[in-house]
């Protein structure tokens, strides 16, 4: 799981509004209706005016991110909710958030970054919500994705997420990760799971030739090369740092979304805040 960086994050807040307009540029929706329909609300339904979020920095383990909490509560003041930072971290940071009337906690440490809804109890994950809100993404993007074919590159915490939510959608998966059980793990969970069989790849290359819709949820840098870009190529990248190479980032970009922090977190707070629905991780 890669550890973001105070520069990974620096302009979150500061440019949500970009970035949104981005993100309708190339999915023709908003960040509001990909993370609720990732998280199978209905952005008309959800009310934000009904809670109040407080984000806690974590001290433990390599400590605070300059600016991870900021960019945490930019993204979820940006979709219309009342949130604020706490002014001390750790346990003392969680009573000052209930004592200034939280609803929701959102809160990570070095392994895991969580919401917790106080009223309700449901929990959300931000490596299972990642997932679900880029595939939202992708769908959006391809328009739909059921009968569509999509290599699947990486089956860690996100990918399996994601893999679940494609099949969930009725597409065909190929996976490829570096580790090969991880691959077979997973097509298996997925056809226990939803009856269909996901082809495992091994040679990522040849299988990048082959795809046109590509999910990378990798933590490996710069495998996607302008050699397999082709103009009706759509990819979802999660993974931080990035799949494609520097030189065919020019060419990708405006059929790639990309981002920090923005969908995964934009989908925590819908998958907590929602009154039906999935949550719980
Ligand atoms: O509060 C803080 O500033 C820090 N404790 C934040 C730590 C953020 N954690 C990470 O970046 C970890 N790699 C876990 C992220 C999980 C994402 N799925």
């Amino acid at each position: 799981m890669t550890r973001l960086k105070s520069d990974d994050i620096s302009s979150v807040a500061s440019r949500i509004t970009e970035y949104d307009a981005e993100l309708q540029r190339k999915t023709g929706q908003s960040l509001s209706h990909i993370a609720a329909r990732a998280a199978g609300q209905d952005a008309g339904q959800f009310d934000t005016k009904r809670f109040k979020v407080a984000v806690v920095p974590l001290s433990c383990g390599e400590g605070i991110i300059g600016g991870f909490s900021e960019a945490v509560a930019g993204i979820i003041a940006h979709l219309g909710v009342e949130v604020f930072v706490t002014a001390t971290p750790d346990a003392a940071g969680l009573a000052e958030a209930v004592e200034r009337g939280a609803d929701i906690i959102f809160q990570a440490d070095d392994f895991r970054f969580v919401a917790v809804n106080l009223r309700t109890g449901k929990t959300a994950d931000n490596s299972v919500a990642t997932g679900r809100g880029y595939v939202a993404a992708l769908e959006a993007m391809c328009g739909g994705l059921e009968g569509k074919q999509v290599l699947l590159v990486g089956a860690g915490q996100v990918g399996r997420s994601a893999a679940m939510a494609m099949a969930a959608r009725g597409a065909g998966l190929s996976v490829f990760d570096v580790k090969q059980n991880a691959s077979y793990d997973l097509a298996s969970d997925v056809y226990l799971r939803f009856g269909c069989r996901v082809t495992v790849e091994t040679d990522l290359d040849a299988a990048l030739y082959r795809h046109r819709i590509v999910f990378d949820a990798s933590p490996a840098e710069g495998f996607l090369g302008i050699r397999h870009l082709t103009p009706e190529m759509r990819i979802a990248a999660p993974g931080i740092p990035l799949g494609i190479e520097p030189a065919a980032w020019a060419q990708a970009e405006v059929r790639t979304v990309h981002d920090p922090l923005q969908l995964g977190v934009a989908t925590m707070l819908y998958e907590v805040g929602g009154s039906t629905g999935q949550g719980g991780g």
